[in-house]
């Protein structure tokens, strides 16, 4: 059976994800795309399914016969009422990340699902399917004894102009948050950003650079550097130091050169390059999953404790040097 997916927001991410469910994955084509922009989506359509319908609303193509299963990839803020679209109709709905820009319209997604009783709700949180992601937690949990700190960086080489203070956490630091949860296996009780000397490379609306300070509940202790004008590549570092020793996360393959007196490598400029076998493998499991009427990776309870933690950095923002408490309800039954 060939699963009938339907794309909702066809941008850098929706094509992305278009080009690989159609071209590099397998069980599953794009048979129906939607956009608020008719151009982009007409332009998507016709470069990547031309024999996708284009649907005047992603409520829609939740909705349409046409359709077994939802991918979201149109801007954070509109992936709730698409989420919650695609639960009602019963089918399995992949969200990129954010899951929702805030914990309420994240928590209304649990509920929703909580109450059809069955996972239908995949995160777009790819990192936990990185090799390097993967080989660093194998080590964190056999070699290197109890963590007790981490020392991470997301450095994207720019942004654009409609990218704000609050998206560093939201759009950006979001990835750490969910990924560094899922390394040490535990929750985060607090947050505090604070912010160093500004770049002059960063547009009047972002603060950049910014570091954020994670406690969780085990008493580990994260900073995160957020550097979104760094100019000289997309970078992810993390570096857990544990009791026994240190690991780090493994940077990109690339060939050493040693030429006009330097000894260098290339780093990557394009987030789409850096985590590519990741998305294919969040993908190729989603396909699978929704097969069978259900969802698999990260759930949308991820989604939620991300976007409650998400919400206590956007008000630690608001309040340099303060340190916000997060708190979490019990986990629902369905995500245990
Ligand atoms: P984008 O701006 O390139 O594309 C978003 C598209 O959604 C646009 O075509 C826009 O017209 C459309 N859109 C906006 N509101 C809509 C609505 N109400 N209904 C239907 N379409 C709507 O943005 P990009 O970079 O593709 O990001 C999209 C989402 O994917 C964001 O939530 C972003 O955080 C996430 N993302 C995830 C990445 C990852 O590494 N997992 C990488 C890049 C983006
Ligand atoms: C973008 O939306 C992504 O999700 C990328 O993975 C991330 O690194 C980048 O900072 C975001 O803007």
């Amino acid at each position: 059976m060939t699963l009938r997916i339907g794309v909702i927001g066809t941008g850098a991410i929706g094509r992305d994800h278009m080009r690989r469910i159609n071209q590099t994955l397998s069980g599953a084509k794009v048979t129906a795309v939607s956009d608020v922009n008719i151009e982009s989506v007409r332009t998507a359509r016709a470069d990547l399914a031309p024999e996708a319908e284009v649907v005047g609303s992603g409520e829609e193509l939740a909705a349409s016969a046409g359709v077994d299963a939802v991918v979201v990839t149109s801007w954070g803020a509109t992936h709730e009422q698409y989420v919650l679209a695609a639960i009602a109709e019963g089918k399995p709905v992949f969200c990129e990340k954010p899951l929702s820009t805030t914990a309420a319209g994240a928590g209304r997604i649990v509920e929703a699902e909580t109450a059809f009783g069955r996972r239908l709700v995949q995160v777009g949180f790819m990192r936990r399917y990185d090799a390097g992601y993967r080989m660093l937690k194998a080590v964190v949990e056999n070699e290197i004894g109890r963590p007790l700190m981490v020392h991470a960086a997301h450095r994207n080489p720019s942004v654009p102009e409609q990218y704000i203070t609050p998206m560093a956490i939201q759009d950006t630091l979001i990835h750490e948050i969910d990924v560094l949860r899922w390394l040490l296996d535990d929750d985060y009780v607090s947050a505090q950003v604070i912010s160093p000397r500004r770049t002059r490379h960063a547009h009047a609306r972002v603060e950049d650079p910014q570091i954020v300070l994670l406690e969780t509940k085990s008493g580990i202790r994260i900073d995160v550097e957020i550097f979104v004008n760094c100019r000289y590549g997309y970078d992810i570092q993390c570096q857990v130091v544990g009791e026994e020793g240190l690991a780090s996360l493994p940077d990109p393959m690339a060939v050493v050169m040693r030429k006009d007196a330097k000894l260098q490598s290339a780093i990557m400029t394009d987030w789409k390059d850096r985590f590519i076998d990741s998305y294919d493998l969040e993908l190729q499991d989603f396909i699978k999953a929704a097969a069978r009427g259900t969802a698999s990776g990260p759930t949308a309870w991820d989604g939620y404790v991300a976007a409650v933690s998400s919400d206590a950095c956007v008000e630690a923002q608001s309040r340099p040097g303060s340190i916000v408490p997060i708190s979490l309800p019990a986990r629902p039954a369905l995500y245990n």
